[in-house]
């Protein structure tokens, strides 16, 4: 097994070319992974990889998490795993060797339904991406070894945030009278659910699908659900809006039987939920215990809970991120983002068993 991986990147290397590759080919055979291929949102990419994201970004913050996808959780994975970072699908150069290092196509503010502009790179879009990479690499290399590469790789999907907020943020518009929050789910889950069965038919075989987390302890979504005048809608105790934790809930919960149900019948399929509401909800309850001082006011942004107006600059910055939960309106701070990539890669630590069911590090080493 192991001379076969290291014939097929000796033979990716010719392809590229010559001896500068194969040091890259051997660093690869040492693992049970070649190479990671993410699709998301905001919880993976910084918009670097959204062609229009000044210009669209609404509510949304110009810098989501201060300009450096280093600091997000597929990052820190590649970074465990040995593999290099995966680049950014429209930085990328289109050379075979960019493609065989892993590839992010996730930009922020994706969705999971298409939107009715172009402007964001919906589910779709990522996956039609991901397959023409795919197909590319099977020109390149043959049939039978872009297969096996295929089946070596590791998909990384992050989806859903984007489909809540903005329904979320039009609370008051009529989608939820027309779909029960059962019935939003359950389209969201389906999606997904197509999703993961054309990865399989790609020839995928590891997936990693991350749940939402508590966005109802987001600062936006604090500050947008705060009427000072008629009361309050977060609760008293945990300082959440639990009306939406509970969608977010509903959403997750169906999302893991799903992921169940597709380990049960596609046999050789590896595909792990990584449950990072729970992680979250954890840090939010005890701050102190994980060391931050703010779980929920951004880092950077303006207004109530600094969650009206999002990071527009990298000075707004509050000075110590390292206190706080949260980064800007959604997405929480590189501390945060580190605790959960630790539990996700080990399950143990101070948040347990976050993937299920099994943890990353166990999912990279088993063979497919
Ligand atoms: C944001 O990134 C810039 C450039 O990398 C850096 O100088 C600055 O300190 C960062 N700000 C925070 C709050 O991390
Ligand atoms: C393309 O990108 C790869 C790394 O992803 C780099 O090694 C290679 O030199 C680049 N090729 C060109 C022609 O820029
Ligand atoms: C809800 O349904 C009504 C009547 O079918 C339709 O006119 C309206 O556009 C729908 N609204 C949304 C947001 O889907
Ligand atoms: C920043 O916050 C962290 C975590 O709360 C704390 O350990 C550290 O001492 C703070 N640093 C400064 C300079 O205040
Ligand atoms: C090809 C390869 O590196 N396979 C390894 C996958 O992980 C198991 C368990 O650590 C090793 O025994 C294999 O050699």
């Amino acid at each position: 097994m192991k001379m076969e991986r290291i014939a097929l990147f000796m033979a990716a290397a010719v392809v590229v070319m010559g001896t500068t590759t194969i040091a890259m080919g051997q660093e690869i055979s040492s693992s049970n992974v070649s190479a990671i291929y993410v699709l998301g949102d905001s919880s993976v990419d910084c918009g670097l990889n959204s062609m229009f994201y000044p210009f669209v970004h609404r509510s949304h913050s110009l810098l989501p998490c201060n300009g450096s996808n280093s600091i997000l959780p597929p990052y820190l994975l590649a970074e465990k795993m040995g593999l290099p970072y995966p680049e950014s699908f429209y930085i990328q150069n289109g050379s075979i060797e960019a493609l065989l290092s892993g590839l992010n196509f996730g930009a922020a503010e994706a969705t999971i339904m298409s939107p009715n502009s172009l402007s964001h790179q919906s589910l779709n879009i990522q996956l039609r991406q991901l397959f023409e990479t795919f197909q590319l690499l099977e020109l390149q290399l043959g049939q039978e070894m872009a297969s096996r590469f295929t089946r070596s790789s590791m998909v990384y999907l992050s989806f859903g945030k984007d489909d809540y907020i903005s329904l979320f943020l039009h609370r008051f518009s009529g989608v939820m009278v027309n779909y029960s929050s059962q019935a939003f789910a359950q389209i969201l889950v389906d999606q997904m659910v197509r999703a993961m069965r054309n990865l399989y038919n790609m020839n995928v075989r590891k997936v990693v699908c991350m749940g939402l987390l508590p966005l109802g302890c987001t600062p936006s979504l604090l500050s947008e659900w705060h009427i000072p005048t008629t009361g309050r809608f977060d609760d008293v105790v945990t300082g959440c809006v639990e009306v939406i934790n509970q969608l977010v809930l509903e959403y997750n919960t169906m999302l893991e039987q799903q992921i169940v149900i597709l380990n049960q019948e596609l046999l050789d399929a590896q595909i792990v939920f990584c449950d990072v509401y729970h992680g979250l909800r954890k840090i939010i309850t005890y701050p102190n215990f994980f060391g931050f001082k703010e779980a929920k006011s951004a880092c950077c942004g303006l207004g109530l809970y600094d969650g009206v107006i999002g990071c527009l600059s990298s000075d707004m910055a509050c000075n110590n991120v390292s206190a706080h939960v949260w980064w800007d309106l959604y997405n929480p701070t590189p501390q945060v983002n580190s605790l959960l990539a630790d539990s996700m890669w080990s399950g143990e630590d101070l948040l347990s068993d976050i993937c299920r069911p099994t943890t990353l590090h166990h999912l990279f080493y088993n063979p497919v």
